[in-house]
């Protein structure tokens, strides 16, 4: 089935159940080496593109989450409070707390690079992770720049500030913002603020460093309505959720030893809950939580037929094990494709949950 996978580099997506992540996550945080810093271009250089550009399209990754929206709508404002034309691209999902927090109705789809003379890509440094059907027209913009703090293997752009110390990209535009001496109204400090709480699951993930709390700190005096982006991110539990829960408890199959668990929602399954994939996303790290467990898996299938799969992990490398399938992420929050029907994802989940564990 390894031949079978596709590309699904997955975020650390915005969750009401917080997440631990693995050690080698904390080794590795907060170190600026020169791993982490790739032939990066300085932030005045950086700026100069937005200086020298009239238009600018600025693009996140595939399934958006708040640090992607929260990094996109930041530089979007910032751009026209230059006095510059600038939108945001993406293919929304379906509705849901991200609709409140940020002005999706806003965002675009209808992508022309002849309408721009700039292209932003933010929280992605994977062309693969840019929505297909944006991708052949950015290939025909000159000027493209790329920001973002998740680990490469391959790059878009020699226009590149890429920096994985940040637990989100929204405090490297909140950095470049300040360094370049533009104003961080309270809608932009707001919406980076949603993007750090997403990418830390509110201050819980191990990628919390002593920068983040004080970007957040910076923010909150910014006068970021930190208790708006609570209250659409974490105060609207319904019994629907409570349904989903009971439904990842009552199924997940584990190991033996009861450390490693896979649960699989079909199509059928979503749609005899009447959910959908973003309600039981938010509970990807339901599994992961339990004392004792050291990975998950959540296969979801998006597509009859087609299933993807977000691995969490504690104390394993699941960045390394999702690579070996095509995906991606982080350390401990990881996920690839793959195609099948239950019966056979199944089957294959029984060999990840013995393989995770020499990753
Ligand atoms: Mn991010």
């Amino acid at each position: 089935m390894k031949n079978k996978s596709s590309a699904n580099v997955e975020s650390l997506s915005n969750e009401k159940n917080l997440e631990t992540c693995s050690k080698a996550n904390k080794q590795s945080k907060n170190e600026k080496t020169s791993e982490n810093l790739h032939k990066n271009i300085s932030s005045k250089q950086m700026f100069s593109f937005f200086m020298h550009s009239s238009s600018v399209a600025i693009f996140g990754h595939i399934n958006p989450d708040a640090d992607s929206y929260g990094a996109m709508f930041a530089l979007r404002d910032m751009c026209r409070n230059m006095g510059k034309k600038a939108d945001c691209f993406a293919i929304k999902n379906a509705y849901c707390f991200l609709d409140e927090i940020f002005p999706l109705n806003e965002v675009r789809t209808d992508f022309s690079s002849q309408e721009f003379d700039l292209v932003v890509i933010v929280d992605l440094n994977n062309l693969t992770r840019v929505q297909t059907c944006f991708i052949d027209e950015i290939k025909k913009v000159k000027k493209v720049v790329n920001i973002d703090h998740h680990l490469h293997d391959t790059k878009i752009t020699d226009n590149q500030i890429i920096d994985t110390s940040n637990a989100a990209c929204c405090q490297m535009i909140l950095h470049f913002m300040q360094e370049n001496k533009q104003k961080v109204t309270p809608q932009i400090a707001t919406y980076l603020w949603a993007g750090i709480i997403g990418d830390t699951g509110r201050f819980l993930h191990s990628n919390l460093t002593h920068e983040v709390l004080i970007d957040a700190t910076q923010l909150f005096d910014l006068g970021a309505d930190v208790q708006f982006v609570y209250d659409k991110m974490f105060r609207k539990n319904s019994l629907k959720d409570i349904e989903i829960q009971n439904k990842i408890i009552s199924s997940t199959k584990f190991n033996k030893e009861k450390t490693v668990g896979t649960t699989i929602f079909t199509l059928k399954d979503i749609k005899k809950m009447a959910v959908d994939q973003e309600m039981i996303k938010k509970y990807t790290n339901l599994i992961i939580n339990l004392d004792g467990v050291l990975a998950s898996f959540l296969c979801m299938e998006y597509l009859p037929g087609k299933f993807k799969v977000s691995i969490r992990t504690k104390g394993i490398n699941a960045q390394k094990f999702a690579s070996t399938f095509g995906g991606g992420g982080h350390v401990c929050a990881s996920g690839f494709n793959i195609d099948g029907n239950k019966r056979k994802v199944l089957s294959a989940s029984k060999i990840w949950m013995k393989e995770i564990l020499k990753f």
